[in-house]
């Protein structure tokens, strides 16, 4: 790792580095030189082919802010002494460094209502900033990323050339994700619809990529990897999918996983914050559409994984994957079972 840092200078002769752990793609450590602190991440090259066009979207935008005159916190990636975003290590790959933001913290998991609603505030923000920015110019990282009728395919494609065994054992599993297919067809309708907009979307829009100040406000949201043109679906999602339930993907024991209502409550209204104006009578009818489309997506691509072999997320334990995708189908089962309660409070 020091031959990457010192590609940033010299006063990294000394620094230290402490792993931080949670992400399933990138690996990150927390740089200390002096008082200064860092993030530094070694970008995974088998999901990011080319890192060069996140380095490219974070500069679009820093430099749409600066046209904008806005003050907005963007956490831009720090210069090699070359002048690089990114550094370069034949054996390693690309790695970029931030700058720690001081006196902030992130959390892993949503415990208050308030947490929720600060970081749906936050997201919504995010994509309300930079609302004139044409996305047209804005790098795709990941061909396909929530493209749900891609990932039924790839589900589909693992059925034929993914472990047998593994398949074979899963029958329930693979029944329910095919008996749930009108949630693509209803991803392949919005598709079509001119009532859903692209926008600048986050879509990775866990708790622990907000950061909180001490008093638990929301500050901004950091991991902007896959940033990219997308629905307002995929980032409202991806936090019903993280904040509804006290327990995350990780937990084998599901009856742990609830649906929180009054969390489901504190992301509409932080979301809306800032994007009230923003989307259309049927976006704002598709809340509910959002959250069992994203957890649907993600059961989806844990299981694919598992019939791979688990080749894209980390497997810690034999089963692990399926384990997930089990969650995952379970929590969508859940808020299935409380969809009209939740939609009478959207409307209130
Ligand atoms: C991956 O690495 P991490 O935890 O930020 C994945 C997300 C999934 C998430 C599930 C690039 O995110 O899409 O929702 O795992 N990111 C990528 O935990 O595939
Ligand atoms: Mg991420």
């Amino acid at each position: 790792m020091n031959s990457i840092l010192q590609q940033y200078g010299s006063q990294f002769l000394n620094a230290t580095l402490e792993v931080i752990s949670g992400g399933l793609i990138n690996q990150t450590w927390k740089v200390t030189s002096g008082e200064d602190c860092f993030i530094l991440q070694r970008i995974n090259e088998n999901v990011f082919r080319d890192p060069h066009k996140i380095a490219a979207n974070v500069r679009l935008m820093a430099d749409h802010l600066k046209a904008i005159s806005s003050d907005y916190l963007l956490v831009s990636q720090i210069k090699t002494k070359a002048g690089e975003e990114l550094a370069f290590n034949a054996e390693k790959g690309y790695f970029r460094l931030t700058s720690f933001i001081k006196n902030s913290k992130t959390i892993q998991v949503v415990e208050t209502s308030e947490q929720a609603y600060e970081a749906a505030l936050q997201f919504g923000k995010f994509t309300k900033t930079f609302s004139r920015l044409d996305i047209s110019k804005l790098n795709v990282t990941i061909p396909d990323f929530h493209n749900l009728s891609y990932r039924y395919k790839q589900f589909e494609e693992s059925l034929l050339s993914g472990d047998q065994q593994r398949i074979k054992a899963c029958t329930a599993e693979i029944e329910l994700i095919k008996r749930h297919r009108y949630l693509v067809d209803k991803y392949n309708r919005i598709l079509s619809d001119s009532n859903f907009r692209l926008r600048v979307t986050h879509h990775d829009t866990k708790i622990s990529n907000v950061l909180f100040d001490k008093n638990n406000n929301g500050i901004c949201v950091i991991d902007l990897d896959t940033v990219m043109p997308g629905y307002f679906i995929s980032d409202v999602g991806d936090m019903m999918r993280t904040y509804l339930s006290p327990v995350n993907e990780e937990e084998r024991d599901f009856q742990k996983i609830k649906i929180r209502n009054d969390f489901f409550q504190a992301i509409v209204a932080g979301y809306l914050e800032n994007m009230r104006g923003e989307l259309s009578k049927a976006e704002m009818d598709s809340f509910i559409y959002a959250g069992l489309f994203l957890i649907y997506m993600q059961a989806i691509r844990f299981l694919t994984d598992y019939f791979n072999n688990d080749q894209y997320y980390k497997a810690r334990y034999e089963h692990h994957n399926l384990v997930r995708a089990q969650n995952q189908i379970d929590l969508l089962a859940k808020l299935i079972g409380q969809e009209s309660q939740l939609n009478e409070n959207v409307l209130k």
